[in-house]
């Protein structure tokens, strides 16, 4: 098991984001309060669409969150574990395995309802060069015009901390969105598979990740459900 963060690859500057501080579906734990007075329960969440372009998605009416980051590293575990199904979004240990941007209703206990939505990861060196062509064209294409999204959760390893694709996907948000809206787009750093890390690595590591982001970041695991409160509480303050 590793204990240290890989800080060797990461940018040199920090990046800054917009607002630095701060089926066979069944439900399943992953959060740390009574479930009867937990905002955050979801009783709620279906599929609703897949699309290869952002043309092909329904009309933007519900507001939108979404899930970028390298091939693998854990997008559609984290979205299974915050909308507390086990195998509503496909996962694999085979990297690649969400192919198309894929739309999530989810409902809470206390009505508020959202979109989440899953994109296919970059990053992934097998893929040929025409192949990430294309999938950058749908991510940006999305990230770029959708109307409806108002935060982009940008997941990264704990072990790897942000590199030059996220620094790369920062400065595309910040400066190529093409639609403008009452509130600035959110970027919420994730730092994934924190249960990998021993507990007294775990805080070093998640710091490391911070000072390269140079934004807060939510720890999480998609095995322990630790940090689902934490991502939720800056969910609900991008979009409330
Ligand atoms: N230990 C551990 N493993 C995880 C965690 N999250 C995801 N994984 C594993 O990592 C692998 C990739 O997870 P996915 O959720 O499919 O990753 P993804 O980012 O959606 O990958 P793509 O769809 O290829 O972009 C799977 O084997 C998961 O079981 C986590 O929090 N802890
Ligand atoms: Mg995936």
């Amino acid at each position: 098991m590793k204990t240290e963060s890989k800080a060797a690859k990461s940018p040199a500057t920090p990046m800054r984001p917009h607002k630095p501080g701060q089926g066979a579906n069944e439900a399943v734990g992953g959060g740390k309060r009574d479930d009867a007075r937990d905002e955050n329960r979801v009783v709620a969440a279906d599929f609703v669409a897949g699309a290869v372009n952002a043309g092909g998605l329904p009309p933007p009416a519900h507001i939108e969150v979404a899930f970028a980051g390298r091939s693998n590293v854990g997008k559609s575990s984290l979205l299974n574990a915050m909308m507390q199904r086990h195998s509503l979004v496909r996962t694999s240990r085979t990297p690649g395995c969400t192919r198309q941007l894929n739309v999530f209703a989810v409902k809470c206990a206390d009505g508020l309802q959202l979109h989440f939505v899953d994109l296919p990861g970059y990053g992934w060196a097998k893929r040929s060069k025409d192949e990430r062509g294309e999938w950058r064209g749908m991510i940006e294409g999305y990230l770029q015009t959708r109307a409806s999204l108002r935060a982009v959760a940008i997941l990264v390893d704990v072990r790897r901390g942000p590199e030059d694709e996220e620094q790369q996907l920062v400065e595309f948000l910040e400066q190529r969105r093409r639609v403008s809206s009452a509130k600035p787009l959110e970027l919420i750093f994730v730092a994934t598979k924190i249960d990998k890390l021993s507990a007294n690595a775990r805080r070093p590591a998640i710091e490391a990740v911070k000072r390269q982001a140079g934004a807060a970041v939510v720890g999480f695991s998609a095995v322990t459900g630790d940090g689902r409160e934490a991502l939720w509480a800056r969910i609900r303050h991008a979009v409330l």
